[in-house]
């Protein structure tokens, strides 16, 4: 293990204030929490572009409008009264993973943390699009939210469209409950969307409008952020469903300032979770030589369809100080890479994560 710093030393890598203040609104998921299958609300990351909206439940409307047949608005008691449907959902934010990117792009600074699985509880999109009789010809849905902030130069409510066929073949819920109870203010009350193995953005929180659009939307969220570029200007491609990911349960006890883990000797069963939005997941690889070399863990079921799953892997732990990774496969054919892709955004990246292990017999210190 490297020396951990004395207390009271300078940091030299600095972090901006921007990045600051955006980190201390958004927290990450703490790592341990990926031993439960379905993350406490409290525990689950948190990615809020502007400011929380106060929504009064009892004035609330969702409205459904555009190139409908039927123009509907319905309030919470309406939602609650159609058909319901729960799911566990995995979540990822695009930008998980950006830290660790170089040069780093500014913005919200995660490491490998922006993830979280909830019990989502509401009403299929789909069933409101048909009662509203979307019209063929319109080839996306604009979702709407209550929040509002600038980006880009420009005043926005947050808003992002999904082409109709997304929208009507997702599995999309228009979410009132997470875990089995209403929506904390954080995570969209009274309303949210949630899309299955989508990445994070597409889930509009505070969701007050569906509006189906005879244009293809050119809104900041879909036409600025989220897409894969290297320089502003060009156009990118769309960032939508999530690529594979694998993360550890961090083995050990943790250093207080590092994190670096330590364990003792002798056999430790490593564990982890692993999710895509792109397949099943249908390998995980677990190497304890900083990616030279893999061997295969063992898979359990996913928590849904929609969620990841919990792999194991047996290890004899020599004492010394080791780089444990783990890489994920989908049945797409995806594989997370060695090393990142960088792009201006900071979005995808799904590089596979390193955790220092130092393993020894335990210093004695007063307890
Ligand atoms: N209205 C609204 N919806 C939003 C956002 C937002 O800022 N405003 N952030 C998005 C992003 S970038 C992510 S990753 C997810 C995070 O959802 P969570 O905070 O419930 O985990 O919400 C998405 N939905
Ligand atoms: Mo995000």
């Amino acid at each position: 293990m490297t020396d951990p710093p004395p207390t009271g030393t300078i940091a030299s890598d600095q972090i901006t204030p921007e990045e600051l203040r955006l980190a201390a609104r958004n927290h990450g998921l703490p790592l341990e929490a990926l031993r439960d299958p379905i993350t406490p609300a409290g525990l689950h990351y948190l990615l809020i572009h502007y400011d929380i909206p106060a929504v009064d439940p009892a004035d609330f409307r969702l409205d459904v409008d555009g190139e409908v047949e039927r123009p509907l608005s319905f309030d919470l008691d309406a939602l609650r009264a159609l058909p319901k449907v729960t799911l566990p959902v995995t979540f990822e934010c695009a930008g998980n993973g950006r830290a660790l990117l170089a040069p780093r792009p500014l913005s919200q600074p995660w490491l490998t943390e922006a993830v979280g699985t909830a019990e989502w509880g509401g009403t299929p999109l789909r069933g409101v699009l048909e009662e509203a009789g979307v019209a063929d010809a319109a080839p996306e849905v604009l979702f709407t939210g209550l929040d509002r902030g600038v980006e880009g130069g420009t005043q926005q409510a947050y808003a992002r469209s999904l082409s109709i066929e997304d929208a009507l073949e997702s599995g999309a819920l228009l979410a009132y409950e997470m875990n089995g109870e209403p929506l904390p203010p954080q995570h969209g009350f009274p309303l949210r969307l949630v899309v299955p193995r989508w990445y994070g953005m597409t889930n509009v929180k505070w969701l007050t409008r569906v509006t189906a659009l005879a244009e293809p939307f050119d809104g900041y969220q879909n036409s600025v952020a989220y897409r894969l570029y290297d320089e502003n200007g060009e156009p990118g491609a769309p960032v939508s469903r999530m690529l594979p990911r694998s993360l550890l349960v961090p083995p050990g006890v943790p250093e207080f300032l590092s994190r670096e883990r330590s364990l003792e000797p002798g056999p430790v069963e490593l564990r982890g979770r692993a999710w895509s939005g792109q397949g099943e997941i249908t390998r995980v690889e677990v190497s304890v030589d900083g990616g030279a070399t893999f061997a295969d863990a063992e898979l359990g079921e996913p928590v849904s369809e929609a969620a990841w799953l919990m792999w194991t892997f047996h290890w004899q732990a020599p004492e010394g100080t080791h780089e444990v990774c783990s890489r994920a496969t989908d049945s797409a054919g995806n594989v997370q890479p060695l090393d990142p892709r960088w792009n201006l955004k900071g979005y995808v990246n799904n590089a596979v994560e390193r955790i220092t292990v130092t393993v020894a017999q335990p210093a004695q210190v007063p307890s």
